[in-house]
């Protein structure tokens, strides 16, 4: 069965509710941003290709007051958490433990106007994001925290752009976090809008919205509930490989770089690198048609893309696993049934896969995939979701 989603509006109660609990007064200020899932384009975000992710329904939300102390106060409700609540002078805006709490001050200190006085504040953060899922719930936390502290700083932040913005949070992200990301999960996060999906420019830093409200198929979101310890070390690798192969290549960034290029160009590059500009190569041409496919409510194209891309993340740019392959290849077996296409999501080595189905038939491939993957002895999490809305304030009247 799929997972219920909770609404946004039982988050938001549960956070007041325990910050009032742990700080004896009201929060006045609140905040919530999504996690994303990524339909196809992986791995182009930071080669300066096209990415076409949604913002999901799984949204964290931060709640907070400013206060007289010389003290920040954070918790979070996050289950699997360790270490929920952290305290550090405001005057100390440095990357340690525990590691969710780098995420909010790694965006503080990069506010525009950032003063540590801006800081002084208690804050309750709770999230319906899997964490680790590969579904951004850090980017959400990141974006979150940036639409709570332009409140808590009143004012002083006006005027920045929302690409701006996005930046500043992915910049968080490399040097709170050391995660070397691209645009696309902050870029989701700020601009996901309710009913669809965005094509995002990486380059231009701009999106197009593409409708994504048809009532006859649905996302399905399916946690391997595996993260493989590669993810961390593989995904700057991956980075650096393709900066080194666009060197080679002659180009700025492999966005520049043709497939027919890079069948001219292929006595430049060793094998491996071969395989993983192919991916890139390829991966971006698929993201503009799939989106082209979505918007002409062509299903079957878009399925065999998402198809197309799983296997060239597996074979060409060796991001996925086991456990993944074996969630596409029993999406696929029900074909048949209603779906039209499935793929890994995200960095890869574990996480989420993503599959287009008929709504019509999204609980017999729910049954069909939970009892294979049992059998190998694994056990995933299911999410029906719908196209959400990026980041906003939450209003507490
Ligand atoms: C992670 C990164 F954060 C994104 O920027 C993107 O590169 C993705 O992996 C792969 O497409 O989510």
């Amino acid at each position: 069965m799929a997972q219920h989603i909770k609404p946004v509006e039982e988050l938001v109660c549960e956070a007041v509710a325990a910050f009032e609990k742990r700080f004896g007064v009201k929060p006045s200020v609140a905040a919530k941003a999504p996690g994303r899932v990524n339909l196809i384009g992986e791995h182009t975000d930071y080669n300066d290709g096209f990415v076409f992710p949604m913002a999901l329904p799984m949204v964290t939300v931060i709640v907070g007051n400013p206060t007289a102390s010389g003290t920040c106060c954070i918790e979070t409700l996050a289950a699997g958490v360790d270490h929920k609540y952290v305290e550090f002078p405001v005057s100390q805006l440095k990357p340690g433990t525990p590691k969710w709490c780098n995420y909010v001050k790694g965006v503080a200190a990069q506010m525009p106007g950032w003063w540590p006085c801006f800081l002084r504040m208690h804050v309750f953060i709770t999230t319906s994001v899997p964490l680790g899922g590969g579904v951004s719930s850090s980017a959400s936390m990141e974006v979150a925290a940036y639409t709570f502290l332009e409140q808590i700083m009143l004012g002083a932040v006006n005027g920045t752009s929302l690409t701006d913005k996005i930046l500043r949070c992915q910049k968080a992200e490399h040097e709170f976090a050391g995660m070397p990301c691209g645009i696309m999960d902050q870029f989701i996060s700020m601009m996901g809008k309710d009913g669809h999906a965005l094509l995002i420019d990486c380059r231009a830093q701009q999106g197009r919205l593409v409708p994504m409200s048809d009532p006859s198929v649905v996302v399905l979101v399916t946690n391997s509930n595996v993260k493989h310890e590669l993810s961390g070390s593989e995904y700057p690798t991956r980075r650096k490989q393709c900066e080194t192969a666009a060197e080679a290549l002659g180009v700025n960034s492999l966005r520049d770089a043709t497939e027919l290029h890079l069948e001219e160009q292929k006595k430049a590059l060793d094998e491996e690198t071969y395989s993983r500009v192919k991916h890139v190569v390829s991966e971006t041409r698929r993201t503009v048609e799939a989106a082209t496919a979505l918007e002409n409510g062509d299903y079957n194209t878009f399925g065999n893309l998402m198809v197309a891309s799983h296997i060239s993340l597996r074979d060409d740019y060796e991001v996925s696993c086991k456990e993944l392959d074996d969630l596409v290849d029993f999406a696929l077996e029900m074909k048949p049934e209603g779906v039209f296409g499935s793929r890994m999501t995200g960095g890869g080595f574990g996480g989420c896969t993503v599959t287009l189905v008929k709504t019509c038939a999204v609980e017999s491939v729910i049954a069909h995939i939970d009892s294979k993957y049992k059998a190998t002895g694994n056990t995933a999490t299911f999410y029906i979701c719908q196209p959400s809305d990026g980041a906003s304030r939450v209003s507490l009247h």
